[in-house]
Parts: C-alpha cells; sequence; structure tokens
C-alpha cells in the first residue's frame, strides 16, 4: 500500500508526501474521512487534521492524535499516517479497532509543526522547534511543547529565544498552538481522550509535566499506562517506561497534554517512540514498522479502557 511505499521510498516521509496523502487519504474514503483545516503554520502551511468517522452513531465522543509537534521526531509523523491506514483497513477486521472506532470518532492532526519538519529535510536534521522569528534577536523558533498555558514558562522551559526550550512571547503566541488549542476548546465536550506523539526515549507520560503533583485522575491515569507498557512488553518484548512527565523525565511546563488535562480532557497523553537512544531520532527506515506497532498497541489499550469509563 500507500504507507509502505512511502516508507521504502522515503525513508520516513517527506513533507509533500505526506500532503500527497492526506489529500489521496480524503479523497479515497470520501464516506469515512474529513479533511478538516485547523489553522495555518507561521510559513502558512496548511494544519489539516483527518477526522475518521466510521459510522453514524449519534452522540459519539471522540479522541484526538497529534505528531510531529517537534520537528526532528521524525517517527511521530509516520505513525499518525500508520495510525489512520491501520483504522481504514482494519475496522469490520480487528475487533478491537472495530470497538475504537465505533465509539469514537478520531481526529488525526499528522504534522503539527510542518515549517519544522520542512527545514529537518532540507537544512538541518536535528531542529526541534517551529520556525517563527518575531523576536527582538536572531533567533528562530519557539518549542511549540513549551507554548501552551499550563504553567507557562517556569522551571523547564526558557525565555531566551535561541534556546531549544524557548515557551515563545505568551502562551499560545504561535499560529500551530494556538490551532490546536482552538479546536479542542471549541470541541471539549466531544474529545475524551488527547494523545501527543514524540519521539525518542520509550516512554509514556500523562500529566503532570508542569508541576510535581498529581493529576487528580493519576491512578486511573497511571493503570492505562502501565498496561500498554505491559501489553507492548508481551508482544513486542520491548521496554515503556510510564508515569506522570514531571517525575518520570523532567519538568516541562507549557506542554500540550497539561494543558489539554487542563482543559478537561482527563485521559491525556504524550508517547515518546522508539527507539532509547542508540538511533535516537535518526531511527532507521526499517524500525518503523515495529515502533508503530508497538505505539498502535498502546493507543488500542487506553482508548478502549477510555470508553469503558
Ligand atoms: N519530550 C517532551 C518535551 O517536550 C514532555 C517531554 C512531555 C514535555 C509532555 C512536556 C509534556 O520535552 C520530547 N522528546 O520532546
Ligand atoms: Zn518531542
Amino acid at each position: 500500500g500507500i504507507i509502505k511505499n512511502l516508507l521504502r521510498t522515503h525513508g520516513i516521509t517527506h513533507e509533500y508526501a505526506i500532503y500527497d496523502w492526506i489529500n489521496r487519504t480524503t479523497h479515497d474514503n470520501p464516506d469515512t474521512v474529513k479533511l478538516i483545516l485547523v489553522g495555518s503554520s507561521y510559513e502558512k502551511r496548511p494544519l489539516y487534521a483527518l477526522k475518521l468517522s466510521l459510522n453514524n452513531r449519534p452522540n459519539k465522543k471522540a479522541m484526538w492524535i497529534d505528531c510531529g509537534i517537534h520537528a526532528r521526531e521524525w517517527v511521530a509523523p509516520a505513525f499518525c499516517l500508520w495510525f489512520v491506514h491501520h483504522s481504514l483497513s482494519f475496522y469490520k477486521v480487528n475487533k478491537d479497532i472495530t470497538h475504537i472506532l465505533d465509539n469514537l470518532d478520531v481526529y488525526v492532526l499528522p504534522v503539527l509543526n510542518p515549517d519544522g519538519y520542512k527545514y529537518t529535510w532540507t537544512k538541518n536534521r536535528m531542529w526541534r522547534k517551529n520556525r517563527s522569528q518575531n523576536n527582538a534577536n536572531n533567533c528562530i523558533g519557539v518549542d511549540l511543547n513549551r507554548n501552551f498555558d499550563a504553567n507557562w514558562c517556569t522551571e523547564g522551559a526558557s525565555h531566551d529565544p535561541c534556546s531549544e526550550i524557548y515557551c515563545g512571547s505568551f502562551p499560545e503566541s504561535e499560529p500551530e498552538s494556538q490551532a490546536v488549542a482552538d479546536f479542542l476548546r471549541s470541541n471539549k465536550d466531544l474529545v475524551q481522550l488527547y494523545l501527543s506523539i514524540h519521539s525518542y526515549s520509550q516512554m509514556l507520560l500523562f500529566p503532570y509535566s508542569c508541576t510535581l503533583e498529581e493529576a487528580e485522575n493519576h491512578s486511573d491515569l497511571l493503570e492505562m499506562a502501565q498496561e500498554a507498557a505491559q501489553a507492548i512488553r508481551r508482544y513486542y518484548r520491548n521496554t515503556y517506561s510510564y508515569g506522570p512527565g514531571g517525575k518520570t523525565i523532567y519538568l516541562a511546563p507549557g506542554g500540550s497534554d497539561d494543558w489539554a488535562y487542563n482543559l478537561g480532557i482527563k485521559y491525556s497523553f504524550t508517547f515518546e517512540l522508539q527507539d532509547r537512544g542508540r538511533y535516537g531520532f535518526l531511527l532507521p527506515t526499517s524500525h518503523i514498522s515495529r515502533a508503530c506497532n508497538e505505539a498502535l498497541i498502546a493507543v488500542k489499550i487506553i482508548a478502549l479502557k477510555v470508553i469503558e469509563k
């Protein structure tokens, strides 16, 4: 199929290939996939989300997945495409994905930071931030995962525009983070599960990252992450750590999952996909399918649990 070809020919997926793929997928699945323009990037690239709606049950709730908030984390956009492809191919075939799609509409934003992503393909493979340049000095880019309004720019982020973890000039100063925040604000009564896909380090994280305090439903979140990590171990013999972001990796204010959680989306996770550092951001093509399948298992387990709640 198309995904396999993209992965084979492009290593992962060049920006243009992703836009092509989004168009084709929408065009080929007019009854089940809707293209939603949630905003545009600093350099005016469209921010498209795909809405997967596999049946017309009334009052369906929803889940949201975004990928590629950080430019160099290439396996993340690949996962979003993988997930859409899997959903469309295995609905009515695989029991779990069928149950999930019968009960939830799924919004998938494959590349939240397309300007940065493009830049990693053309200029600097290790770029992380977006490409905005409206600050007084010459440094470019805001860390979009420090730009949300969750203890914004406290310990774990920087006011220095040259820093890799620059929080921006104010919360949601960037068009990319604002687009996601606007979409979730307008749909917060529908969206029950928020997922943000990163790499690398193999972790399943949940709020809070912006404080060491425990989330109100900490034990629920912990149980879900633990079961997901156990399934990955069982099926793929691979280790994922899990826990609240602040205690599991580091304090990081202004992240999208904490913000979504505080908005009222009580099931909110950040996944860090493969690997644990051997290749890091430069995950070889041959590892993509395993990395995506592992993450898929985790998404399924967590989504099934959310549906039960
Ligand atoms: N890690 C995340 C980062 O933005 C994170 C960790 C998760 C921060 C959730 C905030 C909230 O630093 C990577 N690899 O980007
Ligand atoms: Zn990241």
